[in-house]
């Protein structure tokens, strides 16, 4: 079969550009193999993976639990549609609202169809349950946010790219600034008619801006004096990524093995995806106690295949591979690594501003205005050391390997880091 035959990367390249429409603008680099942290282009050259597919990979490359269970399933069942029930379907149900104690769970598959599932929670739960008149939910959500890429998703988008010529926008979302308390403060004091506060615990896309010590706290207090959902957008950072089971977790010390506790700020409802999966398939999900979802009735929601066998195999088999390798640990502690021996470099480089983040979700900032090139150039230069890493806007590089890394490797990979930017010119 001629899909079989063996491409260069030139001719990959090629065929994407010919055939394919241009939504993305790759790093040129094809990859054709991935195996715990590292991945292989199409001529064999060996990088690690800084990026994760966006923290999909948290649990590696290939995880073979994972590929396992996902293989076994489709060689069983793999799609019955709701219509029916399926013997897969429960038993992640009960596994996932266990181990982020919740009383329900809404499958999907994407991460923006999780968004958008737990959006019309939340308006549901407001006028059937708090009693808003119909048509009038307000949702506020942060500037500079990232939640997907629906037509609803990015009407509150302020990302011009993001957002330009896919009009006209959905209403009823009041955009404040992030990590701001008393801009929730006085949107809540001003509008009575809000049904949920949407946020991401730690915004990524918008460069890993990690909130101040307390917010998401005080945030979900406010919320609950004005009777408002505290949504969180948990699809990047929740799965070990930052150091715990989820961000919201804060900073709960349990290791996942024997979670007893609630975390530190308890979501109204919480959303996940990527690595629920560990990357191997799209899984995503809505989890809220039994009040607010029992406003969704059959034929309220669905998809043809949220929650089907195969989902629910792998998700189950990465939330178990979170857990056995207590990935949130392992993340914790490389990423103290990573961000103090990144510190110590700074000093002696005009070329990095700093360094934040929280676990293995971390950012440097370059000392260059947004729109250089001198992260992408960066990046062009990692990736010739054998380091794949992506900018997000402009001067900011995301750095986000597989949770899997060993302290060793992730030396490595600072070494080889801190020499390019070194060699850098
Ligand atoms: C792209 C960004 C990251 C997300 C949060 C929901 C979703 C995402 C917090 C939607 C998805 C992905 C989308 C992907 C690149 C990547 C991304 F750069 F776009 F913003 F990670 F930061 N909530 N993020 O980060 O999940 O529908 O994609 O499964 O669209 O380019 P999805």
């Amino acid at each position: 079969m001629a899909v079989l035959e063996q491409l260069t990367s030139q001719q990959a390249i090629e065929l994407e550009n010919k055939y394919g429409a241009h939504n993305y603008h790759p790093l040129p680099v094809v990859l054709s193999r991935g195996e715990g942290v590292f991945v292989w282009d199409v001529e064999g050259k060996k990088y690690y993976d800084f990026l994760s597919a966006y923290s999909a990979v948290n649990q590696g490359h290939c995880h073979p639990e994972i590929v396992g269970a996902m293989v076994h399933q489709a060689e069983t069942l793999t799609l019955t549609s709701r219509a029916f029930y399926n013997d897969m379907l429960g038993k992640f149900e009960k596994y996932a609202t266990e181990t982020f104690h919740f009383d329900k769970l809404l499958p999907m598959n994407t991460g923006a169809e999780a968004v958008e599932t737990a959006l019309k929670l939340c308006r549901k739960w407001a006028y059937e349950k708090k009693g808003i008149s119909e048509n009038d939910a307000e949702i506020i959500v942060c500037e500079n946010n990232f939640h997907g890429r629906t037509t609803t998703i990015i009407s509150f988008s302020n990302d011009p790219v993001a957002r330009e010529n896919f009009g006209p926008y959905t209403k009823g979302f009041l955009n404040i600034e992030y990590d701001n308390l008393k801009a929730l403060e006085d949107a809540l004091d001003a509008n009575k008619n809000v049904a949920g506060f949407l946020v991401e615990p730690i915004q990524g896309e918008a460069g890993v801006y990690v909130p101040s010590e307390g917010y998401l706290k005080a945030a979900k207090a406010l919320c609950e004096k004005h009777n408002v959902l505290f949504i969180a957008d948990e699809v990047q950072t929740g799965i070990a990524r930052t150091g715990r089971l989820l961000a919201t977790c804060g900073n709960c010390s349990c290791a996942d093995k024997h979670c007893s506790g609630t975390p530190e700020v308890k979501p109204d409802i919480l959303i996940l995806g990527k690595a629920l999966s560990g990357g191997a398939y799209p899984v995503s999900a809505v989890l809220a106690n039994d009040e607010i979802m029992e406003v969704i009735r059959p034929g309220n929601h669905g998809s043809t295949f949220g929650g089907n066998p195969i989902a629910a195999a792998v998700g189950m088999a990465a939330l178990e591979v979170v857990k056995n390798e207590e990935l949130a640990q392992n993340a914790y502690e490389l990423g103290e690594l990573f961000r103090s021996e990144l510190n110590k470099f700074i000093p002696e480089t005009d070329l990095v501003k700093s360094v934040r983040g929280k676990g293995l979700l971390n950012a440097i900032l370059i000392n260059d205005t947004e729109d250089s090139s001198t992260a992408w150039d960066i990046c062009m230069a990692l990736k010739e050391n054998g380091l794949l890493a992506k900018p997000t806007h402009g001067n900011i590089i995301r750095f986000a390997p597989p949770l899997v890394m060993t302290k060793d490797q992730l030396l490595d990979c600072i070494s080889i880091i801190i020499k390019t930017l070194k060699e850098f010119r």
